[in-house]
């Protein structure tokens, strides 16, 4: 009798053993797209979004698309966001300077004003000896304090900077590559939908790369925006290597002749040797096809102080040549376009101004200036 108990038990322990493995085959076989590491440059098996998803397929009817806003006519719209948030700053500085006697306490009260708004200790100590310099009234007529604040803000955002997208790939075939880094939250998904419908406006053929292979999530939101726009979007498993995704999108936005490449990254910065691991690597890995044309730093403008940190250590880690400060609809601290721009030498080229697809504009430092003095 126990003998018949017990072998049944093992039979059961048996069955059970067995269909457990063929569950767990079928779980790894489901995963078996490769967590796996791939070489350098060696093909994933990257997905090509729209295609076997529902959604609209390559040949979608032009009315189904959104038709993004142009450049141009962002900045009116904005503009006033703009001055909402950062009109504080200009009208105070203004307010300062506009007094009949501009004693010590006015000059430390503009110096205090200057500093909460991160335009940074350098930055501030410079300007405000200049504008000492320049509303000293030497006998005849004072000078206006709002022109010559004007003035001096402009020169301190540097009006001279070539704020442009570089497009154009130095080899002259083939589209151009732009990377896309920053931390988590900063707004590089976000900020990659927004550039590729710009781009859109502008007649420019795109295709997305979603390289933040570290969260599903961030693919869905990159092909979402794509979708909505008719840009083709380069995917992978969750978990595989971002160089991959890099590297097919690349190889696909040669294949489809398109104007320009644009790749997502994750923002994890969980130390210096490990960002520069892995943000080397897709920078490497893309560069086997094309070079890299513009590397853009996504920086959140309401993180302030921190955010001067984290761009110190991506510049460390990629050739940065260009900003795009998200989140200024958000913040009265837009000195950070200052001190980002003298930190790092590198201009500012693009602006977020709300959560809305067509919200981010090319920076135009005297819309900047006069949206801060409100006027
Ligand atoms: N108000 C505002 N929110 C923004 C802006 N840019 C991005 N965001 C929001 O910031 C959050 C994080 O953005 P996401 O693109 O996912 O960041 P990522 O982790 O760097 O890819 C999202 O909720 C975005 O809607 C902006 O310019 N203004
Ligand atoms: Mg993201």
């Amino acid at each position: 009798m126990l003998l018949i108990v017990c072998f049944v038990l093992v039979a059961l322990v048996a069955i059970a053993a067995s269909v457990g493995l063929v569950a767990s085959r079928r779980r790894t076989a489901r995963h078996a797209e490769p967590p796996v590491p791939v070489a350098e440059g060696a093909a994933a098996p990257v997905e090509v979004e729209p295609g076997d998803e529902p959604g609209p397929e390559p040949g979608v009817p032009a009315s189904v698309l959104d038709r993004p806003e142009a450049a141009a006519s962002r900045l009116v719209r904005l503009r006033q966001r703009l001055a909402g948030s950062q009109g504080g700053l200009g009208r105070g500085l203004l307010a300062l300077l506009s007094r009949d006697r501009l004693d010590e306490d006015t000059w430390e009260a503009l110096e205090d004003t200057l500093l909460t708004a991160d335009v940074g200790v350098g930055p501030t100590t410079e300007l405000v000896e200049r504008l000492r310099t320049r509303l000293r009234v030497e006998g005849g007529t004072a000078p206006d304090p709002r022109a010559v604040l004007r003035a001096e803000l402009l020169t301190l955002v540097d009006a001279g900077m070539d704020r442009s997208l570089r497009l154009d790939p130095p080899s002259g075939t083939g589209p151009a590559v732009v990377l896309v880094v920053g931390v988590n939250g900063a707004g590089k998904t976000t900020s990659v939908g927004k550039i590729a419908r710009m781009l859109v406006a502008e007649d420019r053929s795109v295709v997305m790369g979603a390289a933040d292979t570290f969260r599903a999530a961030a693919t869905e939101q990159l092909t979402t925006w794509g979708e909505r726009v008719g840009v083709e979007v380069v995917s992978g498993p969750e978990g595989s290597d971002p160089a991959s995704v890099a590297f097919e999108s690349v190889r696909s936005g040669i294949a489809s002749g398109v104007d320009v490449v644009l790749v997502d990254t994750a923002g994890r910065l969980q130390n210096k040797s490990g960002l520069m691991d892995e943000l080397g690597k897709v920078k490497r890995v893309i560069e086997k096809q094309l070079p890299v044309s513009e590397v853009l730093l996504v920086l959140d403008a309401t993180t302030g102080q921190n955010g001067m940190v984290q761009a110190r250590v991506f510049s460390e880690v990629v050739d940065v040549t260009g900003i795009v400060l998200t989140k200024l609809d958000g913040s009265a601290k837009g000195g950070i376009v200052v001190a980002v721009q003298r930190e790092l030498g590198v201009p500012v080229k693009l602006v977020g101004l709300g959560e809305g697809p067509d919200d981010l504009a090319p920076f135009d430092p005297a819309e900047f200036v006069d949206a801060l003095l409100g006027g």
